[in-house]
């Protein structure tokens, strides 16, 4: 009798909690926001303005989770301002949509600078110019997939003009412009996830109109590329490595209809991304800018909901002044590495740094050294610098050839300007393609 009176008491219970749990949003709680502020003192440092879309990325980042420091974003705004009188027609097309989601995130007042400024026309001129590359050029854009991708994001988000036929012929998941090498970038694959979702919704929702196949084709490629993000899953939860992750985790918050709940377990992934951020890992405004989003639940599709842009996050922005403790390289030691530029040939030197240098303090010393078999050139862009040419010979998107940076012969997952040298390490630039 007791039981029988019990019974239904449990079935409500477990009926309360089943919803929940299926549609527990997997993000960071309000009493673990304190976890994020090394992320925020990052974005904070940007007296370095560092070009557009370093500004375009943290601006969008600050938009989206609804962070009311007006200071920085008006400082972030000028930058982007001032690229837009000056320089807009030097700006990569994924730049520019960078640009447009960061003005247009949340209908704040400088929406307006994106239709003053006619940025969805010349977006769409841009798309097109990669479009021609990759006609005239084998297939590669002027580019990359990772910024074709914000395009096509950019403009199904704000309206523009684009033709789906052409996204379906250009993003199927075969395409080699979603590797690099053999290995699957999961950085871009996650962006194209973002921008297929949006092109599928307004096609479902009848902003665009086509034929059924292509809504079909559509649903295929997001599929397999959901399938090829999670199989870079790491037992620790990372998906691809710990700077693609934040963006992976933005694809699959999308895509939860194209997998099962078992293939991913979001709080492992979240919690590992925290514990990287404890760790100092993203110490550049790029990295924090991008994983941000992602452990406060919100996506790139979340730009143009009014709702987006108000969070308990506000309020743990205002303190975030302190100085950010740096690890100060014990006292003026030196160490030594050798450093090996190969093309065909390798050539290599010793070379003795200061203890906590980077990559490039290394290679600006062999510059130094020997000018004919070290001189370099580099260009800033959001991540920091990238090295474009190594004894005079340039690394080019028409070629798919780059520099590539390796320690003991195995790739680094940072640049120049960030990646830490070691004593005794074998540092390399490698000419690859991808
Ligand atoms: N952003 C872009 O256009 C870049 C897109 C991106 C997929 C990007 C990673 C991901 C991101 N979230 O921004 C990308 N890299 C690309 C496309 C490329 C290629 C650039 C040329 C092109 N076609 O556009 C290329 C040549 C394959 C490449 N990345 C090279 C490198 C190496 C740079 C070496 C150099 N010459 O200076 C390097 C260092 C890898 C290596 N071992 O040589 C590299 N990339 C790294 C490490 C990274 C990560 C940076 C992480 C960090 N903490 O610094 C990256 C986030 C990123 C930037 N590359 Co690429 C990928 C990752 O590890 N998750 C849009 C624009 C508007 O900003």
């Amino acid at each position: 009798m007791r039981q029988s009176h019990q019974l239904p008491l449990v079935g409500l219970l477990l009926f309360s909690l089943i919803p929940s749990q299926l549609c527990e949003i997997c993000e960071v709680s309000e009493e673990n926001y304190i976890r994020l502020k090394p992320l925020l003192n990052t974005m904070n440092q940007s007296e370095y303005t560092r070009g557009t879309s370093f500004s375009a990325n943290v601006l969008l980042s600050l938009q989206l989770v609804g962070i009311q420091n007006q200071n920085l974003k008006q400082k972030l705004i000028q930058q982007i301002e001032y690229t837009m009188k000056r320089r807009l027609s030097q700006v990569s097309s994924g730049e520019l949509a960078l640009i447009i989601l960061a003005l247009g995130a949340c209908h704040n007042p400088d929406e307006n600078l994106i239709y003053d400024y006619h940025l969805i026309d010349k977006l769409e001129n841009k798309f097109q110019a990669e479009i021609e590359n990759m006609e005239a050029h084998n297939g590669n854009p002027l580019t990359n997939y990772y910024q074709l991708s914000l395009d096509v994001l950019a403009l199904c988000l704000f309206n523009g003009t684009y033709s789906t036929t052409k996204v379906v012929n250009y993003f199927t998941p075969e395409n080699k412009n979603y590797y690099f090498g053999s290995q699957f970038s999961v950085d871009t694959g996650a962006m194209a996830v973002l921008a297929l979702t949006c092109v599928k919704r307004s096609l479902i929702n009848g902003q665009v109109k086509t034929d059924e196949s292509n809504l079909k084709n559509i649903s295929i490629y997001i599929k397999s590329l959901v399938e090829k993000i999670l199989s870079e899953k790491k037992e620790n939860g990372l998906i691809g490595n710990t700077f693609s992750t934040g963006e992976a985790m933005q694809a699959l918050f999308v895509s939860s209809d194209y997998y099962h709940e078992n293939d991913w377990n979001c709080q492992q992934t979240l919690n590992t991304v925290l514990t990287e951020i404890s760790q100092g890992a993203f110490s550049t405004p790029t990295a924090a800018a991008q994983v941000l989003p992602a452990l406060m639940g919100k996506t790139f599709l979340d730009v143009n909901k009014d709702s987006s842009c108000v969070s308990a996050a506000g309020n743990f922005s205002n303190s975030t002044h302190e100085p950010v403790t740096v690890t100060t390289p014990g006292s003026q030691s030196s160490i030594s590495v050798n450093y090996s530029v190969r093309i065909n040939e390798t050539y290599s030197a010793n070379v003795t740094v200061p203890n906590g240098s980077v990559f490039l303090d290394v290679m600006e010393k062999a510059q130094k050294m020997n000018d004919t078999i070290f001189g370099f050139t580099m260009e800033e862009r959001s991540w920091g610098p990238y090295i474009t040419s190594v004894q005079g010979l340039w690394a080019s998107n028409n070629d798919r050839t780059y520099w590539e940076l390796l320690s003991g012969g195995i790739p680094l997952s940072q640049g120049v300007g960030s990646y830490v040298v070691h004593d005794g390490e074998n540092l390399e630039v490698r000419w690859s393609k991808y």
